[in-house]
């Protein structure tokens, strides 16, 4: 009686479950297979850090006793897919028992069904799939804010008995400031590639050159030491700043005193739990604000356990919708990052420096964009999906389709987040080194988010006027006279019809 159990790229935690009754006589098997890296084509620093974190944790697996078969791209017997690959260990192994914990993909576990393998439960979630369908059902809206109440009470986190510390579940009106020009944010922890690492960096340089993004410097922790390292530098010296300006962006600075820790979490070298724990730690020592911690718990308790639950009740149909029905297609700039709006050049740079940008920079400014200018879904969350570290499908496709294009139609968010350039201005100093100007509304001087929003309203009347919270934007809209309107539809389609 033997038992083979698969550890995917994004299930490098020792505790996972698959793992957890390993005996010896067990083969744990990883695999790095070909259609995984280019299914879409992933920044180069994504495939790098999957690659060497899942080579540094088959390292670790094997000193902790466990016997690892690991398959590595370049091996010359190496068939490419999960599938044929998970097929040639069955001969080698032989094995009674074949045991995988669920994938983060709707696309792998279609092919998963097709193993003959045990599926056990991802339990490094705070919900499940199945306790989030019994939240979900017979609720007229899933508002990620009753959900989240919930999950403070299940959890434990913030609490005081039944009520929350401090006597409220959300302090985000404290939060939400532009970064003042005196305030300089701490330098971040970055790790230095070893050989693994460069060893991959190598193989990504000569395989995959037509891949999104820089691969150098490759600063991304690869292992649990180091990204526990990463964690704790954020707690002591960024948490306390967290809620302050967790809206604020600033141009050279990706970081801010956001955690960077998502391409962590979401390959499982870092656990939720842990992290909300250390979290609430730093607020009990009196080393963390409440807002800060409060703000920072609800991202990851919340938001992110709240996306995935939403990601598997939905799925398949969540992406096939496009209630906005957008289908212009994404403009070469996504990849380049070469325009003249400074916000869009900042986000996408960083974007392709890092393989990473913050919440609001997704949100705000290039998706934002998206959603003005009316881009084709399935190309924009291509893109997303490819070009950060941290996106697997789970959490990329909620945040993008729903949250940023309202491609759903509401189901994850109350209305659309459409912003004029008044918004990016208060919020960054991206408008300063802008040839636009964020407080000129039309001519050429005028900054395109400004009549892409009326644009969009104007286009989408049919579909937002009734949604109540829309209800303002569409007051001052019925205020405007015929010829604004006009010219402002005049400059959107002038400026959409350049895009190519
Ligand atoms: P922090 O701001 O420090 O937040 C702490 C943690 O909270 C994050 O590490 C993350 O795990 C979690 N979190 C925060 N917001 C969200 C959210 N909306 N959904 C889920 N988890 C959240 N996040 C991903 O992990 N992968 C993605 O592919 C992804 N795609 C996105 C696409 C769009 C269009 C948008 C608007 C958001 C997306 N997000 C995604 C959510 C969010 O932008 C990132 O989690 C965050 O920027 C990661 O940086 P951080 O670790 O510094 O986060
Ligand atoms: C993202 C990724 C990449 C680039 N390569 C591999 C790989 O070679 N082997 C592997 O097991 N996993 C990889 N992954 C992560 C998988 O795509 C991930 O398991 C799915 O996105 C499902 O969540
Ligand atoms: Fe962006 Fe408009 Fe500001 Fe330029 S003026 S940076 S386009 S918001």
């Amino acid at each position: 009686m033997s038992t083979l159990r698969i550890v995917l790229g994004d299930q490098l935690t020792r505790g996972l479950s698959s793992l957890r009754d390993y005996v010896p006589g067990d083969t744990v098997l990883m695999m790095e297979v070909v259609e995984e890296a280019t299914y879409v084509k992933h920044h180069k620093q994504k495939l790098v850090l999957v690659l060497s974190a899942m080579r540094h944790f088959a390292e670790e697996l094997r000193h902790h006793g466990f016997s690892v078969d690991y398959v590595r791209l370049d091996d010359a017997a190496n068939t490419g897919s999960f599938t044929s690959e998970v097929q040639r260990a069955i001969a080698r192994h032989k094995p009674s028992r074949v045991v995988v914990t669920e994938p983060g993909e709707w696309r792998v576990l279609e092919m998963m069904k097709g193993w003959g393998a045990e599926i056990v439960s991802d339990d490094r979630f705070f919900a499940t799939p199945a306790s989030f369908a019994a939240w979900a059902k017979d609720r007229k809206q899933l508002r990620m804010e009753f959900f989240y109440r919930d999950m403070r009470r299940l959890s434990g986190l913030l609490m005081e008995g039944d009520d929350p510390v401090g006597g409220y579940w959300n302090f985000d009106h404290d939060n939400r400031k532009s970064l003042p020009k005196d305030v300089t944010p701490p330098k971040r922890r970055r790790f230095e590639p070893d050989p693994v690492t460069r060893e991959v960096m190598d193989m990504v340089a000569a395989r995959f050159p037509d891949h999104f993004g820089d691969l150098e410097p490759f600063g991304w922790a690869v292992t649990r030491a180091d990204a526990l390292e990463a964690l704790d530098h954020f707690i002591s010296s960024c948490l306390p700043d967290f809620g302050d300006y967790q809206d604020a962006m600033k141009q050279g600075d990706a970081f801010l005193y956001h955690s960077v820790i998502s391409p962590y979490l979401n390959i499982g070298l870092l656990i939720p739990r842990e992290i909300c724990d250390r979290a609430q730690a730093a607020w009990s020592r009196g080393d963390s604000p409440l807002n800060a911690v409060e703000g920072f718990i609800r991202q990851i308790l919340g938001w992110r356990e709240y996306v995935r639950g939403l990601y598997w009740l939905k799925m398949p149909d969540y992406a096939e919708t496009n209630f906005l029905e957008a289908r212009r297609p994404l403009p070469a700039f996504y990849w380049t990052g070469k325009n003249e709006m400074n916000c869009m050049a900042q986000a996408i740079g960083d974007t392709k420096a890092h393989a990473y940008a913050h919440h609001i920079q997704r949100l705000m400014v290039t998706g934002n964009f998206a959603l003005l200018a009316g881009l084709d879904p399935k190309q924009v969350e291509q893109w997303y999906l490819l070009v950060y570290a941290d996106a697997f499908e789970w959490v990329e496709l909620p945040n993008t389709h729903g949250m940023a294009l309202f491609a759903d139609g509401g189901v994850m968010a109350s209305k659309p987040y459409a912003a004029s350039g008044a918004y990016i201005d208060r919020m960054s100093d991206y408008c300063t080194g802008c040839r636009f100007k964020p407080d000129v509304k039309l001519g050429p001087k005028a900054c395109p988010f400004n009549y892409l929003y009326w644009d969009f309203l104007i286009r989408n009347e049919a579909k937002l006027k009734a949604n109540p919270r829309m209800g303002m934007p569409y007051r001052t809209l019925a205020k405007m006279d015929a010829e604004r309107k006009a010219d402002i539809q005049r400059h959107a389609v002038k400026f959409l019809d350049s895009l190519g």
